[in-house]
Parts: C-alpha cells; sequence; structure tokens
C-alpha cells in the first residue's frame, strides 16, 4: 500500500484545466486532427495552436495491426476496442505526465503505416507532411509479440531513422505488445531470444513487453520512455507539479485520471 502511494506520487497521468486541453478537444472532435479542405479540393492536415506549444514530441511507429493505437488509447483513455481500426490520419493525444515530481506535456503522434522513413526533409515534405517524423523527440516502435515477423519492420525503420537523422540524444523505445497472446513455446523458442538480445544487447534500447488489452505494463511503457527522456535532457527546467494545481479529466473520461506504476 505505502509503496503503491509513493509510485502514485512518482509517476502519473493528469489532465489539467488550460486553455490548451480544449483545444485538444477541438482538435479530436474532428476525428483527433484538424482537416482542411485544400485549394484543389484535397485536404491536408495542419497543426493546431496546441502543436506551437514545447512538449515532448512522440511519434508510435511499427506494422499494421500490433497495437499501436491501442497502446496510446489505453493509456491516454483506459479504452480497448477488439476490433480493429486501422488508423488512416494522424492522431495526436496530449497527455501531461509526471516522472520523479517533474511534469511533461506530450504530444504522441498516431500515424498510418509509414511505407519508408523519410531520409531528407524534402522527402518528409511531399510524402508526410505534417507528421513530425524527423522531429520526434523520441521513438517508440511496437512489434506484435505473437506475430514475429512484425519485428522485421521496425528493424527495417531503426535502420532508416538512424540513416535518417542523429539519433545523439533521441531515445529510441521497442515494445513487444499482444503479451497477452505470447505461447510459452514462442517465449522459450530461439527466434524470440534473438530478437529480445538484438534489441538490448546491440540496440542498447529500452524494451518494454506489454499488452493494451489487459492494460498490463501500459504505463511501464511511457515510464521506460521518459526515464530516457530525463536521462538525455538531465533535470529539464519543465514546471514542477504544484500540489494545489488543479486537475481535470480529458472530456473523454469519467473520472480523474491517475494512472498508477
Ligand atoms: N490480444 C491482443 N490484441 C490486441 C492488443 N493490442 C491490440 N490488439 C488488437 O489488435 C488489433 C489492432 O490494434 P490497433 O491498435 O488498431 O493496431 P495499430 O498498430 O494501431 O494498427 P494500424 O493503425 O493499422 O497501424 C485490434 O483488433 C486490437 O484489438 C493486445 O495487447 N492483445
Ligand atoms: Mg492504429
Amino acid at each position: 500500500m505505502k509503496a503503491a502511494k509513493s509510485v502514485q506520487r512518482e509517476f502519473y497521468v493528469t489532465f489539467f484545466v488550460t486553455q490548451q486541453l480544449d483545444l485538444d478537444y477541438l482538435e479530436r472532435r474532428g476525428g483527433n486532427t484538424i482537416t482542411y479542405e485544400g485549394a484543389e479540393g484535397g485536404s491536408k492536415e495542419e497543426d493546431s495552436p496546441a502543436d506551437t506549444l514545447d512538449r515532448v514530441k512522440v511519434v508510435f511507429l511499427g506494422a499494421p495491426g500490433v497495437g499501436k493505437t491501442s497502446i496510446i488509447r489505453q493509456f491516454v483513455w483506459s479504452e480497448f476496442s477488439e476490433e480493429y481500426r486501422p488508423t488512416e490520419r494522424r492522431e495526436t493525444f496530449y497527455p501531461s505526465v509526471v516522472l520523479a515530481d517533474r511534469l511533461y506535456e506530450l504530444k504522441i503522434t498516431d500515424l498510418p503505416t509509414i511505407p519508408y522513413f523519410p531520409v531528407s526533409s524534402h522527402l518528409e515534405w511531399t510524402d508526410f507532411r505534417y507528421y513530425g517524423l524527423r522531429s520526434a523527440t523520441a521513438y517508440v516502435l511496437v512489434f506484435d509479440l505473437s506475430n514475429q515477423d512484425t519485428f522485421q519492420h521496425i528493424r527495417t525503420l531503426r535502420d532508416q531513422i538512424y540513416e535518417a537523422r542523429d539519433m545523439r540524444g533521441v531515445p529510441l523505445l521497442v515494445v513487444g505488445n499482444k503479451q497477452d497472446e505470447l505461447s510459452q513455446a514462442v517465449a522459450s523458442g530461439t527466434r524470440y531470444r534473438d530478437i529480445v538480445n538484438l534489441v538490448r544487447k546491440h540496440w542498447r534500447c529500452s524494451y518494454v513487453e506489454c499488452s493494451a488489452r489487459f492494460n498490463c505494463r501500459v504505463v511501464q511503457v511511457f515510464r521506460e520512455l521518459m526515464k530516457s527522456i530525463q536521462a538525455i535532457e538531465g533535470r529539464p527546467a519543465s514546471p514542477s507539479l504544484a500540489p494545489s494545481q488543479p486537475m481535470r479529466s480529458h472530456p473523454h473520461d469519467t473520472s480523474e485520471k491517475c494512472i498508477l506504476l
């Protein structure tokens, strides 16, 4: 109980009464993005005013169906859907998190599958406008533990990311999702061990296994991510969380949000 309380102090997700949050709500009402009709009749996505704030920009990437959206929604809204609805446009989420008494405002970007990571700003502009791929503060690469072929996708992506930008000071976290479907046979196989070894020993990446479905270790994903960011940035000058600071849940939530590790 004591441990739980101290953990609660250390890390929880909060939703504050801020003008920014209202902007986020407006943004999500339209399917999580603001879409403008372009002159040519097509549509394009614009950054909302909330995007211009100084935030920790986290981009989730991985093969289709591995559970990127499920992880994010479980973390931000405590929601999970069995139904598979592929992400068709950029979706952004703006939770605030506290780790070790420090407040961080996140911008989490969930994207449709990208065929490749843009090696130049020009390619990003032409093929992935407004995705914020090359300017991310951190990447979360997700694969499906019950379908280890999906690991190849993030392996290729990782190579491309390292080719495309200077990754010094940019944390990259690998997440094995659908742990609930990881069979004993697969978990004791060499392929699984090879993957874990590659990520931990060769890539020297943080690695978390979770189940978005059962909300198992989903918070750990974000905790590891924020620990990596803290390790790189030291103790950044983000405002401390004042105990009296007003909090409220996102309009989507029914109660105040407080995720315990
Ligand atoms: N068993 C199990 N199923 C999961 C888990 N996470 C997600 N799923 C299911 O996997 C399917 C795909 O989940 P999504 O979150 O939409 O996957 P995604 O990576 O966002 O997919 P794209 O948007 O197409 O790239 C859905 O049917 C989810 O219900 C999990 O931890 N365990
Ligand atoms: Mg998705």
